[in-house]
């Protein structure tokens, strides 16, 4: 294999057996049944709920439509406190309900500074919406203190944080709601897929009315639902995917020693540690480029682009310096320091469980 010719993208899908995911699509053929609750939606839910030790899984076709169901469940309105540094949606699912977001800084490993959060609350403010950026777990339990002393309700973005844990409780069963995305991207796909997590039964029903109309019963309509209900073959491929999956992070948690091993001596790169307490799934592997590395962000992307490093900068550019949102006065660049700093520094590096140890190597030989 010549390494320099292969393009080696920032992540690649993993994908069930082709034979398994045949037999699994000849039964949904034989039903007829091919999405609206069907058998293999059923099997699923009941499965992730248990691997993720949960108390309530509702799926979705993909991560945004439960973003902005969860937010809807809860009846949020008026002000979201929430981080400009994430993937657009989840700014976009506030956006989409009308609900005003006040942007908030974050620390340096990328998650939301509870200590910054205070300052941010109005009359208007009815939650916060942090994300676990990069599957870290954000600082959960000051968060939910301020919520707590204010009354709001928090609702974690948890795209990233599929399987992970904190002291051995899974980081969704904090806050009000969790929402994962299960997109080819992520550590675990259903190709578009995603999920909220909720803690009792009256939310889980609520949240399965609104993402089928609001259809309580063939002629009730309790609420004006959307459909973002998964299909079968998005349930049938999840539910092979899922067994296998811990032999994926471990296959990821390698790569990730790798790389914490052959760029701990260069200058200017800093890369994240590993969380006291807590279960990673090592789905990315970000590195900030800091003013003493003999090359910009940039001019090193760049580089490695023309060796066919197909890296990504996640998060750039931050969220409250696009055009769309970049009016609020939230949005001001003075207010987010950290946050402008490092989507100027950040790279996301090639990780995925089939990338092999030599592909790693030559990636950090031109870092
Ligand atoms: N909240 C957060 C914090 C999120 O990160 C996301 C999604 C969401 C909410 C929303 O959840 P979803 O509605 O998506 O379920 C990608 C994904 O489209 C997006 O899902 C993801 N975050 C985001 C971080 O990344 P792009 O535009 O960067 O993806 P794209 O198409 O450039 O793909 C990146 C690389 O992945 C490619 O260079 C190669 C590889 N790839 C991609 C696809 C689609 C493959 O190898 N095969 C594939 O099929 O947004």
């Amino acid at each position: 294999m010549d390494i320099n010719k292969e393009k080696i993208f920032v992540t690649r899908p993993s994908l069930p057996d082709l034979d398994e995911f045949y037999e699994k699509l000849k039964q949904i053929w034989e039903s007829k049944w091919i999405t609206n609750n069907g058998q293999f939606h059923e099997i699923f839910e009941n499965e992730l709920t248990e691997y993720l030790g949960v108390k309530y899984v509702s799926l979705f076709a993909n991560g945004t439509l439960a973003l902005m169901t969860a937010l809807q469940t809860l009846r949020i309105t008026g002000e979201v406190i929430t981080t400009p540094y994430s993937f657009v949606a989840t700014t976009h699912a506030l956006y989409w309900n009308r609900i005003k977001p006040v942007f908030c800084d974050v620390e340096p490993d990328g998650n939301i500074n509870p200590r910054k959060i205070e300052s941010l609350i109005t009359q208007e403010t009815t939650a916060i919406l942090p994300v676990h950026v990069y599957g870290n777990p954000a600082n959960v339990d000051e968060i939910q203190k301020i919520a707590d002393t204010y009354g709001l309700r928090v609702i974690y973005d948890a795209a990233h944080a599929f399987g992970v844990s904190k002291n051995e409780n899974s980081i969704l069963n904090y806050g009000d709601l969790s929402v994962l995305s299960f997109h080819a991207t992520k550590p675990f796909n259903t190709i578009e897929g995603g999920a909220i997590v909720c803690h009792d039964k009256k939310t889980k029903e609520r949240i399965d009315f609104l993402k089928n109309f609001g259809f309580a019963d063939e002629v009730t309509v309790v609420a004006p639902g959307i459909n973002a209900k998964m299909n079968e073959l998005q349930a049938a491929y999840g539910i092979l995917q899922l067994k296998d999956f811990d032999n994926q992070v471990k296959k990821r948690k390698n790569i990730t020693e790798l790389y914490r091993n052959l760029l701990t001596n260069i200058k200017g790169v800093r890369v994240l540690s590993e969380m006291k307490g807590v279960t990673h799934n090592y789905a990315h592997f970000p590195i900030f480029i800091e003013k003493d590395y003999p090359l910009s962000r940039d001019k090193l992307y760049e580089k490695l682009r023309e060796n066919n490093i197909y890296a990504r900068r996640y998060f750039y550019p931050l969220i409250s310096n696009l055009p769309i949102y970049s009016s609020l006065s939230s949005a001001k660049k003075n207010n987010l320091p950290i946050a402008n700093s490092i989507a100027e520094e950040v790279i996301s590096l090639p990780i995925y469980p089939d990338l092999s140890e030599d592909k790693v190597r030559f990636i950090v030989s031109l870092i």
